[in-house]
């Protein structure tokens, strides 16, 4: 018998390389989603098969269970009934910016949902049988306070959500501390993808470049263009999600490329994937981003995408989960991601 998983979040871009991760080992997968007015599993469709499918005798790859972060008995019901030997809680209000509109919702769902995860698993009973991976993240180190961040630097959230997630990492460590529960951090830098939401930066950025190329957009806003990222590739990314709840003692890992860049060069790179070169002039609000070739302006800053604070750059070490892991975090260079997206983005706007 393969092991259960189940994971919070399936339908994210995450959720969905995870799920599709853990089917290859052998896992029988299930998945928590929460109802929507329109359909929100285009990730995983390819995963799962409906009624219709299954009356032809085909297996389905995932099961999918209707729940919500903010609802226990959700969760407890589908804990009890799905027996999991992994959960992995992926569910979250992960949009830092919006974070500042919404911040008692996001820390419903990020800080309390995941102690009623905790507490579920607690009070069926579980804490010995089931290993939890809890999405921990580099905006816990926000203004930060040490270059590069590893699993001993301070915290400095710098958002609700930044603050909400601290919550869910202290959390997961006091379980794992008070019940020895197998209950571990995944302090996971920003990771992107061609299933990346549409309203994070990378993503953003490589649709307006295949729009602009279509002739169906004019120019590409945005907010602060000198934040530094630790950018990978989220499909490498999940695999460190499993390998830590494999090894042999519970214990928390940064996860990063360790190389760094600033929004301008993420833009340059995806324009110039797309043969269109950038420079750049002014500064401020005041700069732009113009086409050598036309001299068109494609790229102006727009103060509306400005955070109430900014978290400015983020640099991290995995040398633990390099050395204690196994894992490789140059899999994916910087240079290969925006290839990937920008490439995928080209059809993906031709297609619709
Ligand atoms: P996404 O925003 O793509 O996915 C979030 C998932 O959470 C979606 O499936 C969403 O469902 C679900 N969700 C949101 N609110 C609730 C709720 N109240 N109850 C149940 N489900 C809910 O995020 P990612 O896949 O990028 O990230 C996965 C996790 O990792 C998140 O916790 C994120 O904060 C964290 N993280 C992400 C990093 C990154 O760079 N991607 C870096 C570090 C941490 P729906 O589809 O219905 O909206
Ligand atoms: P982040 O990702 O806040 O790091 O959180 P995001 O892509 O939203 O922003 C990265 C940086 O780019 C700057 N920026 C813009 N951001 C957006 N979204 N839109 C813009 O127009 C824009 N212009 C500049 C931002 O100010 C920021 O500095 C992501 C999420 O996945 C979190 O859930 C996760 O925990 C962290 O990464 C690690």
């Amino acid at each position: 018998m393969g092991k259960i998983a189940l994971i919070t979040g399936i339908t994210g871009q995450d959720g969905s390389f995870l799920a599709e991760f853990l089917i290859e080992k052998g896992y029988e997968v299930h998945g928590i989603i929460r109802r929507s007015s329109s359909f929100n599993t285009d990730r995983i469709e390819h995963l799962y098969f409906d009624e219709w499918v299954r009356d032809m005798h085909q297996k389905r790859s995932i099961n999918l269970h209707y729940g919500d972060m903010t609802d226990s008995s959700s969760l407890m019901r589908v804990i009890q009934l799905t027996q999991p030997d992994e959960i992995y809680n992926l569910a979250a209000q992960s949009h830092v910016k919006v974070s500042f509109d919404v911040p008692e919702y996001t820390a419903e769902t990020d800080a309390v949902g995941t102690l009623r995860l905790l507490e579920a698993i607690r009070i069926l009973g579980m804490e010995k049988k089931t290993r939890i991976y809890q999405a921990s993240t580099s905006e816990l180190f926000g203004l930060v306070q040490e270059v590069p961040q590893k699993e001993t630097t301070p915290f400095y959230p710098r958002s609700p959500y930044g603050v909400a997630k601290q919550y869910g990492f202290w959390i997961t460590k006091n379980y794992r501390e008070s019940y020895d529960m197998f209950a571990v951090n995944g302090i996971l830098f920003n990771h992107e993808s061609e299933r990346r939401g549409e309203n994070f930066v990378t993503r953003k950025v490589t649709l307006a470049v295949a729009r602009i190329v279509q002739g169906l957009q004019e120019k590409l806003y945005m907010g602060n263009l000198d934040s530094l990222r630790d950018w990978g590739y989220a499909k490498d990314y999940v695999e460190c999600m499993w390998l830590m709840l494999q090894h042999d003692q519970p214990e928390d890992f940064v996860i990063a490329t360790g190389e760094m860049h600033t929004v301008r060069e993420f833009i340059t790179k995806a324009f110039k994937v797309a043969n269109i070169e950038i420079r750049w002039e002014g500064t401020g609000v005041d700069e732009k981003g113009i086409d050598s070739a036309s001299d068109k302006v494609l790229v102006e800053v727009d103060p509306k995408y400005f955070r109430p604070s900014e978290v400015d750059q983020l640099l991290g070490d995995p040398t633990k989960a390099k050395t204690l892991l196994g894992w490789n975090p140059t899999q994916t260079s910087f240079d290969e991601l925006v290839e990937i997206m920008v490439k995928h983005d080209l059809e993906y706007v031709k297609k619709r």
